[in-house]
């Protein structure tokens, strides 16, 4: 959930990247580690688990500075995909104020992409969360599969769920990023209309948005 503090002005939010195992969640948010901290000065922590732990999950704090008096800073987690490690999909997506889907499009994995689909909305259902109020941002990964699913077939997935589809080959970094700025703006914008926040500066989703397009994506 995220925790606005009026009086020392500050915004914390929390966006996971959600779908099934092997999709390339840990990929995606590794990417954006890079594009906002090439120099690598803040770690991205990865919990792996072992037989007995069931916690498993990648956490990257980010820190986007002061946006329009605030400052805001992101929670970026990933939860494990495989179907056994649910307890800790659950308990990671508490509180998400944004998620991006990492849908798989290898074609022998459809199935995978619609069961996580569902089970995103069951465990948003049980922490009290739905896609009215939580945004929803859909990476079509791995889009350089030659057994590639077809993209509109694939995007009619997620039709009912998300107008925000972007075809993302996470290895290459091609769109991640571009996902992850579309998830932060909506979420500021939802987070912004929830504490009726103002700033002098304009519109909060705005200059999030222009901040982040100042980080430096290579092109290929
Ligand atoms: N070809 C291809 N492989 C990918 C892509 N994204 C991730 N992978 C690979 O898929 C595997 C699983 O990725 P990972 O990020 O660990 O998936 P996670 O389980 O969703 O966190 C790794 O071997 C990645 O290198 C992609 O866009 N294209
Ligand atoms: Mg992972």
């Amino acid at each position: 959930m995220s925790i606005v503090n009026t009086r020392d002005k500050t915004i914390n939010t929390k966006i996971v990247y959600y779908g099934p195992g092997l999709g390339g969640k840990t990929t995606s948010l590794s990417y954006v580690h890079q594009i906002l901290d090439p120099q690598d000065q803040v770690k991205m922590v990865s919990l792996k688990t072992d037989e007995e732990r069931t916690l498993f999950f990648d956490f990257l704090p980010i820190d986007l500075g002061m946006l329009g008096g605030y400052k805001v800073k992101i929670q970026g987690f990933t939860v494990p995909g495989q179907v056994k490690y649910n307890l800790t999909r659950k308990y990671v997506l508490m509180g998400a104020d944004a998620v991006v889907f990492v849908a798989d499009s290898n074609s022998d994995r459809i199935e995978e992409n619609q069961a996580s689909l569902a089970n995103l909305k069951q465990n948003l259902r049980a922490n009290g969360l739905d896609l009215r109020n939580v945004p929803l941002v859909v990476q079509l990964n791995k889009r350089d599969l030659d057994n590639a699913m077809g993209m509109e077939e694939m995007s009619a997935i997620f039709a009912a769920d998300s107008s925000c589809i972007f075809p993302t080959n996470a290895c290459s970094g091609e769109g991640v990023f571009d996902a992850f700025v579309e998830a932060s703006c909506q979420m500021i914008i939802e987070v912004g209309r929830k504490y009726q926040l103002e700033s002098p500066q304009g519109d909060l989703s705005v200059l999030t948005k222009n901040s982040l397009l100042n980080y430096v994506v290579p092109t290929s």
